[in-house]
């Protein structure tokens, strides 16, 4: 079922449910080429939420700042393609909120232990914010923070568990956002971790 969070934000609860293992599998496989990894932010602080990435363009955080680079900093290589049923799925889901045509280049996947959490930010690093963004969730449960245009917006929590798709878009699309520490729990395919896959099209 559908769920607005708020203007242009919808969840669609257990969209990716049956799909669980098959997602769970791929990311397995593109961590053996491109392994999760704590990146640095610029100021200088190791990020709680390991990542990595699929798809033509990567999202990475170093000393020199965020970007989107199309090889894997720590390799050299090139990321790890986007599997087919990443695509399909977030085009699916995009089209299910009302968004023709998103064809997404790159794949965020973040992984978070029981204390992982990512404060407060807008995604600002792509090139067109008129494409909407898909976010999958897997594993345990996290509650996600959705705040407004400015900072001082007040948030409001949801909690998203594994299979749950969220679409953000128009209004939503620059929203301040963040996920709260992270509690412990046993998901049976995940075990205590939750994992997010972040489709956007970066250029
Ligand atoms: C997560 N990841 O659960 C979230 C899901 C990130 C990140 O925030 O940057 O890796 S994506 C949530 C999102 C994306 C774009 C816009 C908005 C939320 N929003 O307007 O609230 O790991
Ligand atoms: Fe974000």
């Amino acid at each position: 079922w559908v769920e607005p969070i708020v203007d242009d934000a919808v969840v669609l609860r257990h969209f990716a449910l049956e799909q669980e293992e098959v997602l769970l599998a791929a990311i397995v496989s593109i961590a053996a080429q491109a392994p999760f990894r704590n990146m640095q932010t610029p100021g200088g602080h190791t990020m709680s939420v390991a990542m990595t990435c699929c798809g033509e363009w990567g999202w990475v955080t170093d000393s020199s700042g965020y970007r989107y680079q199309s090889t894997d900093p720590d390799s050299g290589l090139p990321w790890p393609a986007m599997p087919k049923v990443f695509r399909d799925l977030a085009v699916g889901a995009a089209t299910e909120a009302g968004y023709r045509g998103f064809e997404p280049d790159a794949c965020l996947i973040n992984r978070y232990r029981p204390g992982a959490k990512m404060g407060l930010h807008q995604d600002k690093d792509e090139k067109d914010f008129s494409q909407p963004i898909v976010s999958v969730s897997l594993g345990i449960p996290a509650t996600f923070q959705l705040g407004g245009a400015r900072r001082r917006d007040r948030p409001v929590n949801t909690t998203l568990t594994s299979g749950d798709v969220v679409v953000w878009g128009q209004s939503a699309r620059m929203n301040y956002h963040g996920v709260l520490r992270l509690k412990s729990g046993q998901h049976p395919l995940t075990g205590d971790l939750r994992y997010n896959l972040t489709f956007r099209r970066a250029r």
